[in-house]
């Protein structure tokens, strides 16, 4: 018989599939339609100290290859989200899910919120999320390697639960090198390959204008267009990192065969965004049923059977 079952951070979980942060995970309902859905676990939409409105609209526009976005961290506070991860904490514990935790002022918030959680009730997963690239005037923490080591000493002189952080995409060898050095020196349970890739333009055939109105059109791009780009971060870091440190591979899954190709690259859990948003929670029904097909017909019986196993050319 085959399985899809996925382990991650001493959890064992139907499958690897879940939503990647920021598409339908703003509220307690679009949370309870994940848990509810055939995704193997979710996340939450990273949250802020305060609720945050959000950058101004139109600011996310589904694309032939992928998205663009600049929503700007629009979410309902720390307290919504933490108040909720406890409830479901408790009254679902065989649920596991993640929690995702940004900033938006910088590094004292970033501090304050997980202060916040270590006091809390809340025991599960924490994504940190050092890799927003819409916030004006803010640069993205992670491509700061000494301020992203700073933040982690910081973090880890008190915080004692299960966290990973969500990293943006690097594009060069020494950046891979890099950031594994930065995150070998702590105690992190996983990190996330890859946020969208910050800063991307798109221009309208039809009208010569930009597509969304934040930051003269520039926006962080998902879907197709990033695949290659995640698959290579996932493959470098798990390379890279601490055996100890998982990986959730997210970036260009719209198929069973891509979210193979994450697994192969090492990754234990798969992210969905844009084509979530496109098509709407059934998606991972449809992954489910693609990536079980293609285990069967190479004769594959579970997902350790191939992770991690890409070939190379020498
Ligand atoms: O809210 C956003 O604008 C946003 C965030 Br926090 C993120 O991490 N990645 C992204 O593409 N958009």
């Amino acid at each position: 018989m085959t399985t899809l079952q996925a382990t991650f951070c001493g959890q064992t979980y139907d499958n690897p599939f879940m939503n990647a942060s920021g598409v339908h995970c703003m509220t307690t309902a679009e949370l309870d339609e994940l848990a509810n859905s055939a995704a193997g676990s979710f996340v939450t939409k990273s949250a802020t100290a305060d609720s945050r409105e959000g950058n101004p609209e139109p600011r996310y526009i589904n694309l032939a290859l992928g998205s663009i976005n600049s929503m700007g961290l629009p979410n309902l506070g720390l307290a919504y989200y933490l108040a909720d991860a406890i409830k479901r904490q408790t009254e679902t514990p065989d649920v596991p899910f993640i929690m995702s935790v940004a900033s938006y002022k910088g590094f004292d918030e970033y501090v304050d919120n997980m202060r916040q959680i270590q006091d809390s009730d809340y025991t599960g997963l924490v994504e940190l999320n050092l890799s927003c690239p819409n916030v004006p005037g803010k640069p993205q923490m992670a491509y700061d390697f000494e301020d992203t080591a700073r933040l982690l000493i910081e973090i880890f002189s008190f915080y004692t639960k299960p966290f990973g952080v969500k990293l943006p995409p690097y594009f060069d060898i020494q950046h891979f090198d890099k950031i594994a050095a930065v995150l070998n020196q702590f105690d992190l349970k996983f990190v996330n390959c890859i946020n969208s890739i910050g800063n991307g333009l798109y221009i309208d055939e039809a009208t010569d204008t930009v597509v969304i109105k934040p930051k003269g059109g520039f926006g962080g791009i998902g879907g197709e267009y990033v695949k290659p780009t995640a698959l290579a971060n996932v493959r470098a870091l798990k390379q890279r990192l601490n055996p100890s440190i998982e990986i959730i591979g997210t970036g260009g899954i719209l198929t069973g065969r891509d979210a193979y190709e994450h697994l192969l690259c090492g990754a234990s859990m798969l992210q969905v965004g844009t084509q979530l948003q496109k098509e709407g929670p059934a998606v991972f029904d449809r992954l489910n049923a693609e990536l079980r097909h293609i285990l069967e017909t190479k004769g594959y019986t579970s997902i350790a059977e191939f992770k991690g196993k890409l070939a190379t050319l020498d």
